[in-house]
């Protein structure tokens, strides 16, 4: 059975899990079941889709017959989202990739395995987008772009041409990073900031002057 054909478990039934719901279902994917501790019951695109609760449930389907979908947030202090991807692949489950209809993607950029290009997203020629990486809704990156493994790019964020980011970088919703910058691993760019110069690993650009020190 072809990838496209395989059924859906989704793992996680919060916010950014209703959103990737919403683009498979438009896509007419079937999701067999969403794992989640939480009661799903209160976000209606759950509703006709059988909820378990705990990740070991998930194992009841064979690695063959389903694709996962990841759909816990990658939010900043927190590695929950990428601990769940090296759970299920050291059982040798596979992710979907899922892209969004409204996203532009372009044909001469590279979108590796587990990659979510939400809503209105835009991805140009020349970049490559790492495993497991989120690009969130009405966010750019740009040409040339290499953006590493496990990173949120946030709804419009922007990252200009060339930028490179190493593993587990989060961008902040609104975030810009202008052409030819590093952003090292690990580091939190946050919301509405405007990065000028490369930023070390594990290191917190504080967002737009006026908002909390969160991101
Ligand atoms: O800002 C935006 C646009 N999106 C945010 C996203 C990137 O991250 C969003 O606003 C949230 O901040 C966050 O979305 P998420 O992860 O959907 O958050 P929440 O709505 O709290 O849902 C978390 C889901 O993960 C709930 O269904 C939890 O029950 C579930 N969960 C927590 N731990 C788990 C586990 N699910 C599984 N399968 N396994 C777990 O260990």
């Amino acid at each position: 059975m072809s990838d496209l054909a395989l059924p859906i478990i989704l793992i996680g039934g919060g916010g950014h899990a209703s959103v990737l719901a919403d683009i498979l279902l438009s896509q007419g994917r079937k999701i067999f079941a969403v794992i989640s501790p939480d009661d799903t019951n209160q976000r209606q695109i759950f509703r006709n889709i059988p909820r378990f609760k705990e990740d070991k449930d998930a194992l009841s389907f064979k690695p063959d017959d389903v694709l996962l979908v990841n759909g816990i947030g990658m939010m900043p202090e927190s590695n929950l989202r990428q601990s769940v991807n090296q759970y299920f692949e050291s059982l040798g489950y596979r992710f979907e990739t899922v892209i969004a209809d409204s996203a532009i993607v372009s044909s001469f950029s590279v979108i590796e395995e587990g990659v979510q290009i939400l809503p209105c997203a835009i991805v140009n020629a020349g970049a490559c987008i790492g495993k497991h990486t989120i690009v969130n809704s009405g966010a750019l990156v740009e040409h040339d772009c290499d953006v590493g493994a496990h990173n949120h790019i946030a709804p419009k964020a922007v990252l200009c041409g060339q930028v490179k980011t190493e593993e587990g970088v989060f961008v902040g919703a609104n975030a810009t990073i202008i052409q030819n910058l590093q952003i090292s691993h690990s580091s939190v760019i946050g919301a509405g900031a405007t990065v000028t110069q490369s930023v070390n690993s594990k290191t917190i650009v504080f967002g737009a002057r006026g908002t909390t020190n969160k991101y």
